[in-house]
């Protein structure tokens, strides 16, 4: 007897395409109304559900396939007491189930009222999934066209079919997820909600000789079929990139990506300079030459062996600038040919990348733990949420406006605990990655010198003493951004006020750790 399939999706991308395949390998295909219509259609012979049943689906679609015919052909054991079992009702094996459910969540995404995303809640579908996966060592089951191919083989492997069954267990467990969290209310507050289950649907993105160190072996991975302007970057010229280079490539032009609105307001581009992570100088300016020179001249020291992003194409003459210093990567919107070519020749170990300027790229942010690991929104959080306030009598001038703005986007791409100082759109200080406030203070202080004069701070937490408000003022510091909300925040305040410096209060804390 011919093998039974099972169709029924609401997204029918490419499912013609697949019946089609499967009939031409003799599967008999049955089929609910909508699928058998476009089946159909498309000249295929599909027996209906309800002939199998031998009811027609009723409550306007609400049971279609809720029926012993249909879940005992796809619940019984391959072994005569089952199968003999289910003869004696006149029914036969389903081979194959291959369902994707009602769209739930694209119903609640856009608006629709609460009758009409109700009525999205799936019940036969997820039902007919979840008894194929209990059957998986008898029955293929199909959630995600991705899969289709492998289904098309003669033969379908043990561990293939369990791999499947516990995709389809996290499909339906991730769409309870997403019913209860609408059910709960918790969807509006919680838009950025992480699903209970992900899908850990990982491929290999690059090669990469080691880990952070030698001894370590790395790889690098893609989410799923996410892109990634550093992952997919056009490698110009230079060797291949490293563990190390990738993670601090990406830390580099996210952070040009953010200023990307800063940019847009002065017509000026950015430069980003990071070293193991943190950024260590970063610079607005008329050109990327000159971009290249502040950021590198706000701490010559650190830059050597950096990784630097630039937010518009490097030519010859910037190229040309970066002659004297030893750097890792560089990433561009685009080089000119020339620039290209004088790198590979000039300096042919430096890494340089071209990427796609995709800016509000969702990412998630994993840190590793023994045994799993910890996962969140990648805090994205633009200047446009926050509600800025002066609370010191003395308000920032729109220079210091425009350089804490500045200072707030590089302190958030930097470790905490983290203090940057700035003064006309370039970094002057930088303390990041310490262990107490003050001494992220003290490092971004001696590392401006004299510059400290005239700069604004940013921290990306609240200052728990008001230490580094006197620091900053002794070294010539004028108005200072933080995300306010400690105990003694009427004492920081107050020493401001008594300073003479402005501090805004952002109401956000950045935490990197
Ligand atoms: O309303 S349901 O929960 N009741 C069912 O018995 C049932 N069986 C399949 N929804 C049901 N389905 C779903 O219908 C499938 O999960 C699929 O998403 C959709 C396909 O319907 P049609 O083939 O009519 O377009």
């Amino acid at each position: 007897m011919a093998r039974r399939a099972l169709i029924s999706v609401s997204d029918k991308t490419g499912v013609v395409d697949f019946a089609r395949a499967l009939s031409a390998r003799g599967w008999e295909l049955l089929s609910t109304g909508g699928t058998h219509a476009a089946l159909e259609s498309a000249g295929l012979r599909v027996t209906a559900v309800s002939d199998v049943t031998g009811f027609p689906e009723m409550l306007g679609g609400r049971v279609k396939t809720l029926h012993p015919a249909v879940h005992g052909g796809i619940l019984a054991r391959r072994e005569s007491g089952h199968l003999g079992e289910l003869a004696g009702q006149g029914f036969s094996t389903i081979d194959l189930v291959c369902v994707n459910l009602y769209p739930f969540r694209e119903t609640v995404a856009r608006g629709a009222p609460d009758p009409e995303v109700i009525e999205n809640i799936d019940i036969g579908g997820p039902a007919m999934i979840r008894s194929a996966a209990k059957n998986h060592a008898g029955v293929l089951v199909l959630v995600d066209p991705a899969d289709y191919a492998l289904a098309l083989q003669d033969e379908v492997s043990a561990a293939d079919r369990r791999r499947l069954a516990a995709k389809a267990y996290r499909h339906t467990s991730e769409y309870d997820a997403a019913i209860t969290a609408y059910l709960d209310g918790t969807s509006d507050e919680l838009p950025t909600a992480l699903p209970e289950h992900f899908s850990l649907d990982l491929t290999r993105a690059a090669q990469v000789r080691y880990g952070e160190n030698p001894h370590q072996p790395g790889a690098i991975y893609r989410w799923g079929a996410a892109r990634g302007p550093v992952i997919d970057a056009r490698v110009v010229a230079g060797k291949p990139m490293s563990f190390n280079n990738y993670a601090d490539a990406d830390a580099a032009w996210a952070l040009c990506a953010a200023l990307a609105e800063q940019e847009a307001q002065t017509g000026q581009v950015a430069c980003v300079a990071v070293k193991h992570a943190n950024p260590c100088g970063v610079a607005l300016a008329d050109d990327v030459k000159t971009a290249w020179e502040h950021a590198r001249d706000a701490d010559t020291l650190s830059v050597f062996g950096g990784v630097v992003a630039v937010s518009a194409p490097v030519d010859l003459g910037a190229a040309q600038a970066m002659r004297g210093t030893f750097l890792e990567v560089l990433i561009a919107p685009e080089v000119t040919p020339e620039a290209a070519a004088w790198f590979a020749e000039k300096k042919p170990d430096l890494r340089v990348l071209v990427a796609a300027q995709s800016r509000n790229v969702s990412v998630l942010d994993v840190r590793p733990l023994t045994g799993g690991f910890a996962v969140q929104e990648r805090d994205a959080r633009p200047w446009d949420d926050l509600c800025p306030e002066t609370v010191t009598r003395r308000e920032p001038t729109p220079e210091e406006w425009f350089d804490l703005r500045f200072a707030w986007a590089v302190v958030k791409y930097a470790r905490s605990n983290a203090v940057v100082l700035a003064k006309n759109g370039v970094t002057v200080g930088l303390g990041a990655g310490a262990v107490s406030r003050i001494w992220a203070a003290e490092r971004a202080v001696a590392n401006a010198g004299e510059a400290a004069r005239g700069a604004v701070l940013a921290s990306e937490a609240f200052f728990p003493f008001d230490d580094v408000v006197r620091l900053a003022a002794s070294a010539g510091v004028t108005a200072i951004l933080q995300p306010g909300g400690a105990k003694r925040d009427p004492e920081v305040i107050a020493a401001c006020n008594d300073l003479g410096l402005s501090m805004v209060f952002t109401g956000s804390r950045h935490f990197r750790h």
